[in-house]
């Protein structure tokens, strides 16, 4: 099996700098040598490129932040994912913040009937310019990926929407705003906040999270928000929240999801070396990569 690795160094999506030095950090991690060891056939395809932040201009009309260089580099990105999955290979895209959910989702979407999304964060990501308290846009791509938001962003790729509100299933929530949780409740998203991780144990929420998407889907992206961890484990990242997910339980996710042969495709965003202990954050992510594709330890 083969995989392209991607690297999205934006950070337009939102106002901490370093953001965009992601995908250097996830490299110096080891990211091509691990995936080797498990015997894959590593593609990696360098940097999509990101305008910089200095010469980024903000929409003057709607609030969104950056909105024409965000929404260029996520064509970019969409067409090297689409490109991937072409070449038979397994994209594996590294952020950058999450605005890159765009772009990776306008690839992967257009090869599937019902595509399933697994949205691993502390945040729902569902803003529109109208409920953002932030105008980043990094809080708006699963909005965007369901239709909902400025056209110049939910058009990527060409077509829209790009998934079903019922093919996604968000896990690790404890951050929501107003207009996340009506959207949450409108359409009728299934969430696991970290309360109903608490209660039932990672072990249940990933069962019936697999089962659930197993039987309406016919592909399973992974957008995994280094934030949806404790900032104990993942420091590295622009809006850290209290009380998350475990490094074990973490990685109890991913290995579960490598078992059940679900996972199509995958994403590692908002890792900042800046704000990070040591590349900690950065470790984390292939250790989680590595689990989820099929590091099994004996
Ligand atoms: C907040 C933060 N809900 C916003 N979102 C983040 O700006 O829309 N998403 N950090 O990962
Ligand atoms: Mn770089
Ligand atoms: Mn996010
Ligand atoms: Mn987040």
């Amino acid at each position: 099996k083969e995989i392209s690795i991607i690297g999205v160094p934006m950070d337009l999506g939102q106002t901490r700098r370093g953001v965009d030095m992601g995908p250097s950090a996830i490299r110096y991690a080891g990211v091509s040598e691990r995936l080797e060891s498990l015997n894959y056939v590593v593609h990696d395809e360098g940097d999509i490129r990101v305008e910089i932040k200095e010469r980024a201009q903000s929409d003057t009309e709607s609030n969104l932040k950056n909105l024409k260089a965000v929404a260029d580099g996520n064509e970019k990105l969409g067409q090297k994912v689409d490109e991937a999955i072409r070449s038979n290979r397994f994209p594996l895209v590294l952020g950058g913040d999450h605005s890159i959910a765009i772009g990776t989702l306008a690839g992967v979407s257009k090869h599937y009937k019902n595509l399933g999304v697994i949205w691993y964060d502390a945040h729902g990501d569902l803003n529109t310019a109208e409920t953002s308290p932030s105008g980043n846009i990094h809080g708006m791509p699963l909005a965007v990926s369901l239709g909902i938001g400025h056209p110049t962003l939910t058009n990527i790729g060409g077509y829209c929407p790009k998934v079903k509100p019922e093919n996604i299933v968000i896990i690790g929530a404890r951050s929501l705003d107003e207009g996340e949780r009506i959207l949450i409740k409108e359409k009728g998203i299934k969430v696991y906040t970290m309360h109903e991780v608490d209660r039932l144990g990672m072990t249940k929420v990933m069962e019936e999270t697999i089962s659930y998407l197993k039987e309406r889907t016919d592909g399973v992206h992974l957008s995994l928000d280094l934030d949806g961890l404790d900032p104990e484990a993942a420091p590295g990242v622009g809006t850290p929240v209290a009380g998350g997910l475990s490094y074990r339980e973490s990685h109890l996710a991913m290995e579960m999801l490598s078992e059940s042969n679900i996972i199509t495709s995958a994403e590692f965003v908002e890792i900042n070396p800046i704000l990070d202990e040591k590349n900690k954050t950065a470790d984390v992510a292939v250790a989680l990569m590595s689990s989820l594709l099929g590091d099994t330890l004996l």
